[in-house]
């Protein structure tokens, strides 16, 4: 596919590049600058790919990006979400900005776009629950009104996914393409991967807090898996991840 990375500069989208690359993408990056996305990047991956530069929070420079460059995918990783619930990071305008866009454009080439977002683990479900696991333990809250933008979207307009990972590290500082992708993710839509519970969620008031935050660590993933994980999913014409918020786990720790 043709894809705009939003982001590209960023931990994940460094990783994207080289995996949209691997994955024999066509990669149009957009970003605020495209000198420090060449001062990032190996000379050989640069000379792959095509750069726009722009801000992610103007809707219409992501809309024409898209459409010039006639991309049939998106995945945005610029934005942070703030950690504390009294924070503001800039995700939420950005957030806001590129399904404008995204949606825009889509209008336009009759075709809604494939999208992969992100957000983070605290927006997928408590297993057998109808509560977020940010219900428990109140962090990244942005990223709940986010969701509940991508929800009030009109069917057809935007063809998206939510990539909902913990804490994702670097395998490697250095950006390179892989012959063929390394360890794998496991996913599942709605709430973490393989979820063991356990009889501390009864505990009352704090019990399923408890479990959140002892499980955790087993979800912690790294940006190279994550960014392969996102790769590979849009080699697929149709995705079993529409529509869906996703938890991935890496496989070893199943
Ligand atoms: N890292 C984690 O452990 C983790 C865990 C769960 C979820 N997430 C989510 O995953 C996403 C990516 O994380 P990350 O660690 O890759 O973040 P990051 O390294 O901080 O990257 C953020 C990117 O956003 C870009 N950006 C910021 N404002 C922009 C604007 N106005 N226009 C264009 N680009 C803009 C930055 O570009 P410049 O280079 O120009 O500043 C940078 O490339 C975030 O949404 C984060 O909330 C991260
Ligand atoms: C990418 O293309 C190369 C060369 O055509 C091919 O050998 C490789 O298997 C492709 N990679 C994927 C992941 O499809
Ligand atoms: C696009 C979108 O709905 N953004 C929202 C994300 O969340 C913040 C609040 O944290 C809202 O102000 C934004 O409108
Ligand atoms: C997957 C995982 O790590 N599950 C653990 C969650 O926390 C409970 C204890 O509260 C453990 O028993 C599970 O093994």
């Amino acid at each position: 596919m043709k894809v705009l990375l939003i982001g590209a500069t960023g931990n994940l989208g460094l990783r994207l590049v080289a995996a949209l690359l691997t994955h024999n993408h066509t990669v149009v990056a957009f970003v605020r600058s495209a000198q420090k996305l060449q001062n990032l990047v190996p000379e050989s991956i640069y000379r792959q790919i095509s750069v726009v530069q722009g801000s992610a929070k103007d809707s219409d420079a992501i809309k024409r990006a898209i459409l010039d460059a006639n991309c049939d995918a998106v995945v945005n990783t610029a934005g942070v979400a703030a950690m504390a619930p009294w924070a503001k990071g800039d995700l939420p305008e950005i957030f806001k900005a590129v399904v404008e866009g995204v949606k825009d454009a889509g209008e336009e080439r009759k075709k809604p776009l494939r999208t992969w977002f992100l957000a983070g683990q605290s927006v997928l479900c408590y297993p057998g629950t109808q509560s977020m696991l940010s219900d428990f333990i109140p962090i990244f809250l942005e990223h709940r009104q986010n969701l509940s933008l991508l929800h009030s979207l009109p069917p057809n307009s935007i063809d998206w996914s939510l990539l909902c990972p913990n804490t994702m590290i670097p395998s490697s500082a250095t950006i390179t393409v892989p012959a063929s992708p390394t360890s794998k993710l496991s996913a599942s839509a709605t709430v973490p991967p393989s979820w063991k519970d356990s009889w501390v969620r009864h505990v009352p008031l704090l019990g399923r807090r408890v479990v959140c935050a002892m499980n955790a660590s087993k979800y912690k993933t790294t940006l190279e898996q994550n960014a392969e994980f996102i790769a590979a999913d849009l080699e697929a014409g149709q995705s079993q991840w529409s529509g869906k918020t996703v938890g991935v786990i890496d496989e070893s720790n199943v």
